[in-house]
Parts: structure tokens; C-alpha cells; sequence
């Protein structure tokens, strides 16, 4: 099978949540082409209902791009300031539903009804499920609820309709005409996965998508159905991880029931589970950089750093101005996590200086193979043949592992400390490998990493 696997999205993604097309055209120059960063996964892009919370974005009224975020010249240019920087724009296409409103007017002025969207859509157009009571998901054991009736409400697009599929294949056309490099696919698990591939195949061929498939025990619709479409987000990549950490008991992967690798987005939290069940978020500060790191050394999936906002209230949206314009915030003065955070503050988890060391470490051990993990107490290490070692103490006292290796002796910078590009050291974080064993000592909740690129 893995012949078919078709070409995805590579290099390492951030995705910056609710962040508008002027902050991240900002960010590509300053902050993600800098650091490595391969491409980025913006919020959606289309017209959506109006309202503060984050989650309007998640209900589409029209696809003209014009929203929250910004209008469809700053999204242009965003997407050129992104390609010059050398970062790939990942849309975010919302394309299983519309609202879940009875009636109202978009963000940018369209009139509509739940089920009346002009120039696009009518009543025909959409599931009217009678599977359950209200005609929503009740029961995800089902898949014909799960793809025929509405998820929390929303109206469901019809996506076995020619007339659908050619609208929504418009609206993305569109969009790689504004030279975006792909799309994650919103909800992929809600629409058949013939239908999604029916929309994709209107793309041109190689488009990367991303579908978003969550993974759920005893669930008949798993991402594997989505895989000859494109890549799929790995959900059970972080429920392995994360409680691990939390734990404070790290060890090699076990990976059982995850996609092939090259199949595989993966990520430590995103913008639905660092409010749901994420084991570690931005809360949880140098545990959230561990993960992270961890996530980067690793030689399974595509990862994907998340970067969002502070909260409190699950549903707030980002700090926004009177005309419910999203701010913004940019990240140039952040180098790591921080120790608290006011609501509606950036975490800036792409400014991070750790998270440029790794993408260089990442960069520097290349296809090199993963080598079984050692332990000593909550301390745990591995090494890339001959490449790079990462070593992490999750654990709540200090610890001393070697870990062995078969870099050349000497003394070697450690990204994570000090950053990439430490030729000499110049952050003066070091970690000596002699006798065949890197020899790192860790505080509680300590990450260090060496690659062969950087010594002293
Ligand atoms: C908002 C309000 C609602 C209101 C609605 C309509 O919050 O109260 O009814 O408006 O007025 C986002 C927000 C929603 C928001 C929506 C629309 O998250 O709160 O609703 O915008 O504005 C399912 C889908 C998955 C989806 C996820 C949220 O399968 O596709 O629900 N994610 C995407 C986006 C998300 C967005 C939408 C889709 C909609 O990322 O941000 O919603 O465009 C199980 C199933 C999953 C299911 C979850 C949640 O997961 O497997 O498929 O996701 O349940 O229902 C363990 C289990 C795992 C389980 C998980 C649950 O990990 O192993 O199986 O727990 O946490």
C-alpha cells in the first residue's frame, strides 16, 4: 500500500491559531523563515458568523475571505510575504457545513438562513437528517449519523452532490490561486471519504490535505479511510506522548494503531484539545517545550507545533477591535515559555528559541535512524545514528544520564538552552560526549539536545 500513499505536506508546520493574515505575513520574514519552519496552518480563511468567540471561524456564511482574520488582499499577501520566507501556507477549509444559525448576516455583510446561502447553496443542498430527534451527531458508532447528520447543529452539506462538490472545489481553487500550498480538511470524518477525494481529485494533483479524522475507540470511521487522499492528523501520536510526560515516565513508542509515517501529521495539542483532553498545553510550560522537542527528535509523521492564545474561558475568542477585527500580537521579544500568561495573551510557541534549536537539530539528523531510548530514573534519552541525542527529565528532581552514542567526542552546544547556530558555544549550555556516551545533566523538567552541526 505504501506505493499509494500520496505526497504530502514535509518540514516542520506551525499552526497559529486565530492569528490574522498581517501578524503571520509579519512572522513568516521575522520569526518562521528564520527559524526553519516549513510551512504554516492558518485559521480559516472564509466568511463566517459573526460573534467574539474563536469558533465562529468554524461557521462558514460565503467563501469570500473575508473575516475575523483579515481581508483577501492581506491573506494575498500574507501568502507572499509566507513564500518569499520560504513558508508554505496551509489553509484551513471548512467545508462539511455551514451555519448552525437559523438566520443572520455573515462578517461581511452576506444575508443567510441555516440552510439558504445565496449564490452557493439551498435547502437541496444539505442533509436533513431524521436519524436522530434534532438531526444532530448523537451517536459516533454510527456512520451514517456521523456523516449524514449535523455535527453540533451545523448544517450539513450534501457532499456526494455534483453541484457541492464543484462549489466547494471552486472555493479552493480559488484559494491556490491566492497561492496557498494545501489544506486541512475540517471535519474530513463527517463527509464520506469518497467525497472528499472527489473534491481533491478537482485539484491539481499533488495538492498536500491535511484531514482531520480524530481517532475514537470502537468508532467504525477511522483515518486510515482518508489515506489515499492525503495525510491525516495522527490523534493518537499525542495520547501517547503527552501522559507519558505527565507521568513523568518517558519511553520508546509503542505506536500501536497510528497511520505509516508518511501518512501522519502529528502534533502535541491543537486548538480543540489544549481545551479538551490535550495531556500538556502552554499551561504546562517547560513540559509543553519537552513535548515539543520530543515531538521534533522524533522520525515518525510531519509534526506540527501548536502556537495559540491564553484562556480561561474555553470559547473566548482572541482580543479583537470594535469591528470584531482580531489584533493580533507578534512574537519577536518571545524566547520561551512563560511561567503564567494573562488571557487573550500570545504563546508565541513559534518564537521560541528551543523550538529553532530543534528544528535545526531535526534538520541535522536528517533520516538518521532512531535508536532504542535509556532511562535512569524520570530521565530519558535517545540518539539519531551518529547525528544528534535529545535527553529529558520529566521528572521533579534533578538528573545525570549518559546516553550512548556514536558521535565523535568533544563538546556540544545544546539547542534547546541557547538556540540554533551555536557554533563555539557562544550560549555556553554544553554537553561532553566521550567513550561512546553523551552525558547530560538535567534538572527537573530539563531538555537538552546536541547535533553534530553544533560544538564548541
Ligand atoms: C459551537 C458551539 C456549540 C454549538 C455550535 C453551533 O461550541 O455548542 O452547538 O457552535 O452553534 C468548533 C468548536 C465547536 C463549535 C464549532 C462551530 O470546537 O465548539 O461549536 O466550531 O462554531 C468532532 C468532530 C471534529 C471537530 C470536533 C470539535 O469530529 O471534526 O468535534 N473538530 C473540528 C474543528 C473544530 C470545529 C469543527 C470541527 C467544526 O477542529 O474546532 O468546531 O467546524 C470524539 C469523536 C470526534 C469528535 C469529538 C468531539 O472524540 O471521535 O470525532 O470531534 O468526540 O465531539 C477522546 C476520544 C475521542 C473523542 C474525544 C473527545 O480523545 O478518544 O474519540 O475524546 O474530546
Amino acid at each position: 500500500e505504501s506505493a499509494s500513499i500520496p505526497a504530502g505536506i514535509t518540514g516542520v508546520g506551525v499552526e497559529m491559531f486565530q492569528r490574522p493574515w498581517t501578524s503571520i505575513g509579519t512572522e513568516c520574514g521575522s520569526t518562521l523563515g528564520p527559524a526553519g519552519f516549513s510551512w504554516v496552518l492558518t485559521s480559516p480563511p472564509q466568511e463566517h458568523i459573526t460573534g467574539t468567540q474563536w469558533w465562529t471561524s468554524y461557521q462558514p456564511v460565503s467563501y469570500t475571505v473575508d473575516s475575523k482574520l483579515g481581508t483577501e488582499q492581506q491573506f494575498a499577501d500574507m501568502v507572499k510575504a509566507c513564500r518569499a520566507a520560504g513558508v508554505k501556507v496551509i489553509a484551513d477549509a471548512v467545508i462539511n457545513h455551514m451555519t448552525a444559525q437559523g438566520a443572520g448576516t455573515g462578517f461581511a455583510g452576506t444575508a443567510f438562513t441555516k440552510y439558504a446561502y445565496p449564490g452557493l447553496y439551498g435547502p437541496k443542498d444539505f442533509h436533513h437528517c431524521t436519524l436522530t430527534p434534532d438531526g444532530s451527531i448523537q451517536d459516533y458508532t454510527s456512520r451514517a449519523q456521523v456523516q449524514t447528520c449535523e455535527l453540533v447543529g451545523l448544517a450539513d452539506l450534501d457532499t456526494a452532490s455534483a453541484h457541492v462538490r464543484t462549489t466547494i472545489a471552486g472555493y479552493l481553487t480559488h484559494l491556490l490561486g491566492l497561492g496557498v500550498a494545501g489544506f486541512r480538511i475540517d471535519a474530513a470524518k463527517h463527509m464520506a471519504a469518497e467525497d472528499v477525494a472527489a473534491i481533491v481529485a478537482m485539484l491539481p494533483k499533488g495538492t498536500p490535505v491535511i484531514s482531520e479524522v480524530i481517532r475514537g475507540a470502537e468508532e467504525p470511521i477511522q483515518p486510515e479511510e482518508y489515506t489515499r487522499i492525503g495525510q491525516v492528523f495522527e490523534f493518537a501520536y499525542a495520547r501517547e506522548l503527552g501522559p507519558q510526560l505527565t507521568a513523568g515516565v518517558l519511553m520508546d513508542p509503542a505506536r500501536a494503531d497510528h497511520v505509516p509515517s508518511a501518512s501522519a501529521v502529528v502534533f502535541v495539542d491543537n486548538h480543540d484539545t489544549e481545551r479538551g483532553d490535550a495531556a500538556v498545553t502552554y499551561r504546562d510550560g517547560p513540559l509543553d517545550l519537552m513535548a515539543d522537542a520530543l515531538m521534533l527528535a522524533d522520525d515518525y509523521g510531519t509534526p506540527v507545533v501548536y502556537s495559540g492564545y491564553a484562556f480561561s474561558d474555553p470559547d473566548a475568542g482572541p482580543p479583537q477591535d470594535a469591528s470584531g477585527h482580531v489584533t493580533g500580537w507578534e512574537c519577536a521579544g518571545a524566547t520561551g515559555p512563560k511561567a503564567s500568561y494573562a488571557d487573550g495573551e500570545g504563546v508565541c510557541a513559534e518564537a521560541w528559541k528551543s523550538i529553532a534549536g530543534m528544528i535545526e537539530w531535526r534538520d541535522a539528523a536528517g533520516a538518521a535512524e532512531r535508536r532504542p531510548g535509556v532511562s535512569k530514573g524520570a530521565a530519558y534519552g535517545f540518539e539519531r545514528t551518529g547525528r544528534a541525542v535529545i535527553a529529558a527529565n520529566p521528572g521533579s528532581s534533578p538528573a545525570t544520564l549518559a546516553v550512548p552514542t556514536t558521535l565523535p567526542a568533544g563538546t556540544y552546544c545544546d539547542v534547546i538552552a541557547d538556540g540554533p547556530s551555536m557554533d563555539g558555544c557562544a550560549g555556553g549550555a554544553t554537553v561532553r560526549v566521550s567513550d561512546g556516551a553523551a552525558t547530560f545533566d538535567l534538572d527537573a523538567g530539563q531538555t537538552a539536545a546536541i547535533h553534530l552541526g553544533a560544538t564548541g
